[in-house]
C-alpha cells in the first residue's frame, strides 16, 4: 500500500494517546490534533537533520505548547534521532526516559527549548529569530539562513508575554519567525469563549505581522498556508482551525481529551475512526520508513553547508562563538590593572557600565539591551550600536517595556548559540522576570540580568522600586548565579564570572548610588569563591562581619568602630553566595569563624535566610519590611543600617 499522508499524521496520533495512557498521564489532544500540521512542517518545510542535531544551521522549532510533548518525541522518534528510542517513548513520564511531561532541552538534543509554562516558548523563539538575523547580518547567508518555526496554542497566546512577544516581533521585523497556531477553540476550562472574545489575528496584523488562516486537517490547505507564511515578509501567524483530540470519536473537540488518558474504550474507538489497526508502539515498516525518509532529507543540506563552512574565511569566529568558547584576551585583567591604579568612587551600575565597555569590546558575541532603562541600567556601551530591523548587525536591543518578554527572548538567543546575552531592568522588576530567569536557569542557559537600583539606596521612588526580598528570592533559584558586587573592582570581577559561566545564567544586583572602593589588590578575582576576607581583626577576634554590596562599607565602618571599642573584628565580602556555598567546608569555616564568634550579616534587603551563615545566635541587619519613599541617608538611618544603630547591638550582644 502507498504510505499517504494521513498514515503518516496517525502514527502521530496513535503514539500520543498509547504514551499517555501507557503513563496514565499527559496531553493526547494536542498532538492529536496538531498532527496533520506537524507532518506538512516535517515534510515540506522544516530544515533538520536527525543526524545532527546541533548543526548550526537548522531551523528552530519551538513547542511552545509544551504539554504536547508527545507531539515532538513522536516527531523526534519517527524522522530517526537518536533519541527517543521507542522504548523512550513507552517510559513516557518515567524518570528513566528523556520524555519528559514536558520537553526538556537537556535531555533531547532535538528539544531546542524547555517549554510548558504557556507563552514562553513563542517569545523564547524571538529572542532564537532575532540570533538568526543577527548572525546573518554578520556571517553572510552561507553560514547562517534558518527560520524560526512555533507551535503555539490558545494558552500561548493568551497570556501577557505574547503581547509582548509580538509586539518585539512586529517590531524588529522577523520575518523568519512562524507560528503555526492550534486554533482549535479549546482550553482546560472548556471553550475558549468561556474567557476570551478577542479578535486574534486582527491584534497580529495591528503589531506588523502577517496573518494566514489554513484548515488544520487539510494537507494541501495546510501546504498552501506555510508556502505563504514563509513567502511573506513579515512574522507570520498561521491560525491552524484544528480539532483537539482528532481522532477520539466520542471526545475529540472537547476539552475532555486535553490532558487526560482517552481510556481503553475511547483509544479503540479512535483506532477504528482512524483507520489504524495497529496494537500500540506498533509503527507499521512502511509508515515508519517514510518518515524516516523524510527525516533522511535534510542529510544532503547540513553537508552542502557544512562544505560551504569549511574554507569559509570566518568559520573559525563562527564555531567559536556557536561553541560559547570565550577568547583568551585578557582584556579584564587589563581594564582591573587600570581600574586599581586609581580605584574609583562609582555605583555598580556605572562600574558595570565600564566593565561592560572593555567587555562588549573585546566579545562580539554580547548583545546587550535594556527594557527602556538604559540610561539607568547603565547596559549600553560604545560598541554596541542599536540591533534594529533595518540593521540586525547591531548589537543593542531597545526591549521597550517588556521585562519578561526581554527575559525570554534572552534566552531563546542563548540558547539559539552564538550569543551571550545581558538584559537590564530595576531589580525590583524581576518579578517580572521571573518565570524566564527561572526557564535560564532550568536551561542552563546563559543569560546575564543586569538590575540596577539594587535596595533602599535608590531613594526618593520609595517602597514600589525598593527591592526587599528580591535578593534573597533569586538566590532561592536552583543555579541562577546571584552577584552583589561591593565597589568597581568586585563589579568587573563579577562580570568576568557571570560570563565565564557557561552553563547557567547570572544576576548582577547593582546600585544606583556611589560607592567608596574597598580594594586595590587586583591580582587574582577575589569573588571567584564567592566570599573573602576583606579585612582581618586587628584586636582579638570576636566578631565577623558578613555584607554584600553598598552594605560592605558599612561594615568595614562598623568593624572600625568595633576595632576602636577594643573588640576585633573581620570583614567578609559575599558578592556570590551560590560560589561561597560551593566551597570547600574548610574554605567556609575558616572564613566564618568558629562558634565562639559572633557572626552577623548586614544586606539591605529580607533578613530571611542569612542565619544560614549566622546561625540562631548571630544577628542579622536588614529591611524586612517594605521600604518608604525619602532621600537615601534618611533611608539608611530609618531603616537602622548606620555604624551607630549598628554597633552598639553588637557590643551588647558579646557583653
Ligand atoms: C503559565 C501557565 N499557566 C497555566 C498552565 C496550565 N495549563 C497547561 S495547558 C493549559 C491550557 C492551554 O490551552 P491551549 O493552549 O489551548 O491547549 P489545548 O488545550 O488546546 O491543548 C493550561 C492552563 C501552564 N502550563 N502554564
Ligand atoms: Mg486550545
Amino acid at each position: 500500500m502507498t504510505v499517504t499522508e494521513q498514515n503518516m499524521a496517525n502514527a502521530i496520533r496513535a503514539l500520543a494517546m498509547d504514551a499517555v495512557q501507557a503513563a496514565n498521564s499527559g496531553h493526547p489532544g494536542m498532538p492529536m490534533g496538531m498532527a496533520d500540521v506537524a507532518t506538512v512542517l516535517f515534510s515540506d518545510f522544516l530544515k533538520y537533520d536527525p543526524q545532527a542535531p546541533k548543526w548550526a544551521d537548522r531551523d528552530r522549532f519551538v513547542l511552545s505548547a509544551g504539554h504536547g510533548s508527545m507531539l515532538i518525541y513522536s516527531l523526534l522518534h519517527l524522522t530517526g534521532y537518536a533519541r527517543p528510542t521507542l522504548q523512550d517513548i513507552k517510559d513516557f513520564r518515567q524518570l528513566s526516559s528523556p520524555c519528559a511531561g514536558h520537553p526538556e532541552n537537556f535531555k533531547l538534543e532535538g528539544v531546542e527549548t524547555t517549554t510548558g509554562p504557556l507563552g514562553q516558548g513563542f517569545a523564547t523563539a524571538v529572542g532564537m529569530a532575532v540570533a538568526e538575523r543577527h548572525l546573518n547580518a554578520v556571517f553572510g547567508d552561507d553560514l547562517v539562513d534558518h527560520k524560526t518555526w512555533v507551535v503555539a496554542g490558545d494558552g500561548c497566546l493568551m497570556e501577557g508575554i505574547n503581547h509582548e512577544a509580538v509586539g518585539l516581533a512586529g517590531h524588529l521585523g522577523l520575518g523568519r519567525l512562524n507560528v503555526l497556531w492550534d486554533n482549535n477553540g479549546i482550553t482546560i476550562d472548556g471553550k475558549t469563549d468561556l474567557s476570551t472574545s478577542e479578535d486574534i489575528p486582527a491584534r497580529y496584523r495591528a503589531s506588523g505581522w502577517h496573518v494566514v488562516s489554513c484548515d488544520g486537517h487539510d494537507f494541501d490547505d495546510i501546504r498552501k498556508a506555510l508556502s505563504e507564511a514563509e513567502a511573506d515578509p513579515r512574522p507570520s501567524l498561521i491560525a491552524c482551525k484544528t480539532i483537539i483530540g482528532f481522532g477520539a470519536p466520542t471526545k475529540q473537540g472537547t476539552a475532555a481529551t486535553h490532558g487526560a488518558p482517552l481510556g481503553d474504550e475511547e483509544i479503540a474507538g479512535t483506532r477504528v475512526a482512524l483507520g489504524w489497526e495497529h496494537k500500540p508502539f506498533i509503527i507499521p515498516e512502511d509508515i515508519l520508513t517514510s518518515w524516516r525518509q523524510l527525516g533522511a532529507k535534510g542529510a544532503a543540506v547540513r553537508a552542502d553547508w557544512e562544505g560551504r563552512l569549511s574554507g569559509h574565511a570566518q568559520a573559525g569566529e563562527f564555531q567559536r562563538r556557536m561553541a560559547g568558547d570565550l577568547p583568551d584576551d585578557g582584556a579584564m585583567q587589563d581594564y582591573l590593572a587600570g581600574l586599581a591604579k586609581d580605584p574609583p568612587k562609582w555605583a555598580t551600575r556605572k562600574a558595570s557600565e565600564m566593565a561592560l565597555g572593555a567587555i562588549t569590546a573585546v566579545l562580539p558575541e554580547m548583545i546587550g539591551g535594556s527594557a527602556d532603562l538604559t540610561g539607568s541600567n547603565n547596559t549600553k556601551t560604545p560598541s554596541t550600536k542599536p540591533l534594529t530591523k533595518d540593521d540586525y548587525s547591531g548589537r543593542y536591543i531597545y526591549y521597550g517595556i517588556r521585562e519578561f518578554g526581554m527575559a525570554a527572548a534572552m534566552n531563546g538567543m542563548a540558547l539559539h548559540g552564538g550569543i551571550i546575552p545581558y538584559g537590564g531592568t530595576f531589580l525590583v522588576f524581576t518579578d517580572y522576570c521571573r518565570g524566564a530567569m527561572r526557564l535560564s536557569a532550568i536551561q542552563n542557559a546563559r543569560a546575564i540580568y543586569v538590575m540596577t537600583h539594587d535596595s533602599i539606596g535608590l531613594g526618593e521612588d520609595g517602597p514600589t522600586h525598593q527591592p526587599i526580598e528580591h535578593i534573597q528570592s533569586l538566590r532561592l533559584m536552583p543555579n541562577m548565579h546571584v552577584y552583589r558586587p561591593a565597589d568597581a573592582i568586585e563589579t568587573a570581577e563579577c562580570w568576568a564570572l557571570a560570563i565565564k559561566r557557561s552553563d547557567g545564567p547570572s544576576t548582577l544586583a547593582l546600585t544606583r548610588q556611589g560607592l567608596p572602593p574597598l580594594r586595590s589588590d587586583v591580582s587574582t578575582n577575589l569573588c571567584e569563591k564567592g566570599a573573602y576576607r576583606l579585612k582581618a581583626a586587628e584586636s582579638e577576634k570576636r566578631v565577623v562581619l558578613v555584607a554584600t554590596g553598598s552594605e560592605v562599607s558599612l561594615a568595614m565602618d562598623v568593624a572600625a568602630k568595633l576595632e576602636a571599642a577594643g573588640v576585633g573584628a573581620d570583614v567578609v565580602s559575599m558578592p556570590c553566595a551560590e560560589l561561597f556555598d560551593g566551597q570547600s567546608d574548610d574554605y567556609r569555616n575558616e572564613l566564618l569563624g568558629g562558634d565562639a564568634i559572633l557572626r552577623v550579616s548586614i544586606e539591605a534587603g529580607t533578613t530571611f535566610g542569612w542565619e544560614r551563615y549566622t546561625g540562631l545566635n548571630g544577628l542579622r541587619f536588614g529591611i524586612d519590611s517594605f521600604g518608604a519613599s525619602a532621600p537615601i541617608d534618611d533611608l539608611f538611618a530609618h531603616f537602622g543600617l548606620t555604624v551607630d544603630a549598628i554597633t552598639p547591638q553588637i557590643l551588647k550582644k558579646i557583653g
